[in-house]
């Protein structure tokens, strides 16, 4: 007791009770005078955003005609778990260089209004170890 009662007196440590009140009393005012306003949605278009995750996969199916490839890709963390999915490609050279199994990597970058999800591109695709050589298309 004798210890606390000392930090006290040389100001140490957490602020005087009754300031620490005010600003908590100070808080919740703040707190409950717009809370109800934050359930109205703003007004206007959410602002679009786009952000680049990396990707890391495994090639599945090739689909040339559509651009897409489908891609068995690992879990992008804070955008998706692990799963199997088309990805659009719009460089088409690129599916010379590809084949069911190559293990790949790139970049996969979304569009967002607010938390929708408006579309989505798989860029700066590489292959990072290719499939069997019996898997590769004959040139
Ligand atoms: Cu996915």
């Amino acid at each position: 007791m004798k210890q606390i009662a000392s930090a006290r007196a040389r100001g140490e440590g957490r602020p005087e009770p009754s300031i620490a009140a005010s600003i908590l009393a100070l808080v919740l005012a703040a707190t409950i005078t717009t809370g109800c306003r934050r359930t109205i949605p703003p007004p206007g278009p959410a602002p679009a955003t786009t952000r680049d995750y990396p990707l890391v996969g495994t090639i599945r199916e090739i689909k040339k005609d559509a651009g897409q490839v489908v891609i068995r890709h690992e879990e992008i963390p804070g955008f998706m778990q692990a799963m199997t999915m088309p990805f659009s490609v719009k460089d088409r050279a690129l599916f010379d260089d590809l084949a069911v199994g190559d293990e790949v990597e790139g970049t996969l970058r979304v569009e967002k209004e607010g938390e929708e999800v408006k579309d989505y591109e798989l860029v700066d695709l590489v292959v990072r170890r290719p499939a069997p050589p019996r898997n590769r298309p004959r040139h």
